[in-house]
């Protein structure tokens, strides 16, 4: 990758591109696990992990918290002199932030890289500009688009939904933003396009036909996914399940629900999970559970790679910090075959309080390499294989004999039942979980 910020204002002067060092280094500002280039398995780190900076966190996200002003005003803004050449300082900032952590994608919301215009049609003219920069840049640096999005939440117009509003003319509004927003990941090769429904669902369920806003937004998906088809998008489209928050029930609450959802509105074949771990947690599953339900599905897509905090119940969208959740995570991942067009998006910020420049830095680098050793240690447990093979061996019963046929349906429920006169005492089978927490614990430490 090419040094962006050439012939360009360098935003984050004094820091230098992110080095592997080594386990060994003091050096906060290097990476200690996250070896780009190293082979795992069959595949470098660098394409197991496919490292995505989210623009709105980064880039966006100054510290603002409802009981605060901004704690970390960005220099792309306050040094500029109207909205558009913000929007062009942040995408240079951002650029450079890419090309200096090393990481290949980056993803978007449309309101996060340029400012809404007066009217659509200016908001659209707005977005197209800066698609066309975006692009330059990409071409430059490398850097490529894990996907879009468009952000039917900020705007009051959608504080009773975008997709599920009950006004029609507010939905047709968040139609005419999603289709810019599918316009312009088109044009930047965009691997996928996600839908994340922050406020598709509802505050009150005496004010709400629930049955019609869940017809309302399979329809808008529909024609969301026939559109850009139709355009030759050839890449992925996701969901991204969450339960609540900003509103009381979210339709799409989590992985299982958003499969059911879509199987029945015939969407599964096109569109896939994007899972976040912190919406995992709210949804009262953990992260790997969420996963594992998307791999088994065969819909597992991307993933947002942040963390919530246990103690309270919000979306804190912290860095991934615990070796132990991402190797899981990688586990999950890696038994699914891997990222095709996915990727660990951060969709992570840095705290209020971090008000150093370099703090951005430190908490990529911490996100990385977390997801580094996990990778390392999933792969552990892949190759020693014991994990695996106690599972395989757990279902033993249904690899022949009568389970092989109860699994090719060849049992009606008397003959099923039938069986068991000549079974006599069946016996105790241990599930060995703590052998295999211990298992897992040494995988860990890697002794
Ligand atoms: C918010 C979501 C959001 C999506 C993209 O909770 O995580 O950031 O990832 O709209
Ligand atoms: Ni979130
Ligand atoms: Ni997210």
């Amino acid at each position: 990758m090419a040094d962006y910020f050439v012939g360009h204002k360098e935003y984050f002067a004094g820091i230098g591109k992110i080095k592997y060092e080594g386990a060994k280094s003091d050096n906060p500002l290097a990476f200690k696990y996250y070896d780009a280039e190293r082979l795992v398995g069959n595949k470098k780190m660098k394409d197991h992990l496919r490292f995505a900076i989210a623009y709105w966190h980064s880039f966006c996200a100054d510290g603002t918290d409802p009981f605060g002003a901004a704690t970390h005003p960005h220099p792309w803004v306050t040094d500029s002199k109207s909205a558009a050449e913000a929007a062009e300082h942040k995408l240079d900032a951002a650029f450079e932030f890419f090309t200096k952590m090393g990481a290949e994608f980056y993803c978007f919301h449309d309101r996060d890289v340029v400012a809404e215009g007066a009217t659509p049609a200016e908001s659209e003219k707005n977005l197209q500009a800066w698609t066309a920069k975006a692009k330059e840049r990409q071409k430059a640096t490398g850097v490529k688009l894990l996907w879009g999005t468009a952000n039917l939440f900020s705007n009051p117009r959608f504080m009773n939904g975008g997709a599920t509003n009950p006004e029609f003319k507010v939905l047709a509004l968040g139609a005419s933003q999603v289709k810019a927003a599918i316009d312009a990941t088109i044009e930047l090769n965009g691997q996928g396009y996600t839908f994340w429904g922050g406020r598709e669902g509802y505050m009150s369920l005496l004010n709400t036909d629930l049955k019609r806003e869940k017809e309302h937004l399979a329809r808008f998906l529909t024609l969301a996914r026939d559109y850009a088809r139709k355009q030759g998008f050839k890449g992925a489209f996701y969901i991204e399940p969450k339960p609540c928050e900003p509103t009381k029930h979210q339709y799409d609450y989590d992985t299982e629900t958003v499969i059911g959802f879509l199987r029945y509105y015939g969407l599964d074949k096109d569109f896939r999970l994007n899972i976040e771990a912190n919406h995992a947690e709210l949804a009262g599953h953990d992260f790997a559970h969420e996963l594992e339900t998307a791999a088994a599905a065969g819909m597992l897509g991307s993933v947002d790679a942040n963390r919530g905090d246990y103690i309270n119940g919000w979306d804190t969208d912290q860095f991934p910090s615990s070796y132990y959740e991402a190797a899981l995570a990688m586990f999950a991942i890696l038994k699914a075959g891997g990222f095709t067009t996915g990727g660990l998006n951060f969709d992570s910020k840095i705290r209020r309080n971090s008000v150093d420049p370099a703090d951005l830095f430190e908490a990529h680098i911490g996100g990385m390499d977390t997801f580094a050793v996990g990778l390392v240690i999933a792969q552990r447990m892949l190759d020693d294989g014991k994990i695996p093979a106690f599972v395989k061996k757990r279902y033993a019963s249904f690899d022949s004999g009568d389970g092989a046929k109860f699994e090719k349906g060849e049992f009606d429920l008397p003959a099923l039942a039938g069986l068991v006169k000549e079974y006599g005492n069946i016996g105790l089978t241990s599930g060995k979980q703590e052998y295999l927490e211990n298992l897992l614990n040494s995988y860990l430490l890697g002794l």
